[in-house]
């Protein structure tokens, strides 16, 4: 049996709710990068407090809670409520950049430009689209498919589907499935898929653009990938679904979903796959430790800081566990790397 407790239910969701929608009020309204940081950082630290929350003073006593955010805590508790969300919500300059912040390619300040423009609606959005560069454009087609979550036994198939593809092309690609759902969450927004190949490394010299666009072409073939995002040597983003039965009423509830691929030196595929799984708050978590310990951590590489503030060379990683020794640390599996 496992010594560690399992994951409690969060017991100041509510809490934890409130300082999500502020978070996400400064990264989306108010653009200040550094606020929505703060306030992520507390419903983090205190979404994984395994006891009820009884006041600010309380909370304080978190790292990552300061005096501001322990007043806000000490008004929700008194009144179930906040003042500052409650006028948010029914501002409707607010409300309208955060809808247009929901359509994917769309980021704050092009919502604000639009909302300055008079834009409100997505019907609106839909006579304006010609305002809308090519990612937008299919941000906005597939709006609402885009919005829900994508069940746990979806994504096996859409794994399943994918790699079988990938593997049949050639069968020294090396793909991977990572982001939420390598997490072992119940839905993922996304699919986020890495991909190597031992014929590329951070040090070949041959072309390597071929490679992402050979599985790229192949998954279009099942009309598994419908539509490209963009297409670069190194990146895809994209949309895929599960393809038709030729069953109409089964085909016609299949959604789009978006797919990223990215393809990754093999030298540096364990890097990617511990940064593409996350969470990214998991990920700040630990470049942050990284840092305190000497060591620059990032998507590719994990090199050591020299007294000058140089990073040294990369140092040789073949596994995720490589990193968390390097640092000293546990391992975690990917179930628990959710914050
Ligand atoms: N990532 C990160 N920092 C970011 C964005 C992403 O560290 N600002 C990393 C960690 C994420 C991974 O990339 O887990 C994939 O990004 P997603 O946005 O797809 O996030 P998830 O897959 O974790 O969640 P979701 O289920 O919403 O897709
Ligand atoms: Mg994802
Ligand atoms: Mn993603």
């Amino acid at each position: 049996m496992s010594k560690r407790k399992a994951p409690e239910a969060n017991v100041n969701s509510d809490l934890c709710d409130m300082l999500i929608e502020l978070a996400n009020h400064e990264k989306n309204v108010t653009r200040n990068i550094h606020k929505h940081n703060a306030y992520r950082k507390a419903a983090s630290v205190i979404g994984k407090h395994p006891t009820r929350i009884a006041s600010g003073e309380d909370a304080k006593k978190l790292s990552g809670v300061g005096d501001k955010i322990g007043k806000k805590i000490d008004e929700m508790l008194a009144t179930g409520k906040l003042a500052k969300l409650e006028k948010i919500r029914t501002d409707d300059t607010s409300v309208a950049i955060n809808l247009m912040t929901r359509v994917s390619g769309i980021g704050p300040a092009m919502a604000k430009k639009l909302v300055d423009d008079g834009i409100t609606t997505i019907e609106e959005l839909t006579k304006n689209e010609d305002k809308l560069n090519h990612h937008q454009k299919i941000g906005l087609k597939y709006f609402e498919d885009f919005e829900k979550r994508i069940p746990r036994d979806e994504m096996e198939e859409l794994e399943e589907i994918m790699l079988s593809e990938i593997e049949d092309l050639d069968d020294r690609y090396i793909a991977t499935v990572c982001g939420s759902y390598r997490r072992g969450v119940a839905t993922s927004g996304d699919i986020d898929c890495l991909l190597t190949h031992p014929d590329y490394t951070s040090k070949s010299t041959t072309k390597h653009g071929e490679l992402l666009v050979k599985v790229v072409e192949r998954l279009k073939g099942p009309e598994f990938v419908t539509e490209t995002i963009s297409l670069g040597d190194t990146k895809f983003m994209g949309v895929c679904q599960v393809p038709g039965t030729g069953d109409e009423s089964e085909d016609a509830a299949r959604l789009h979903r978006r797919l990223d691929i990215r393809l990754i030196p093999h030298d540096q595929y364990f890097c990617g796959i511990l940064y593409f799984t996350g969470s990214d708050m998991f990920n700040k978590n630990m470049r942050t430790e990284a840092l305190e310990k000497g060591f620059t951590l990032n998507e590719y590489t994990i090199r050591p800081m020299g007294s000058t503030g140089i990073a040294g060379d990369p140092l040789p990683v073949t596994s995720e566990q490589d990193v968390f020794k390097i640092l000293s640390m546990k391992y975690k599996k990917p179930s628990e790397r959710s914050v």
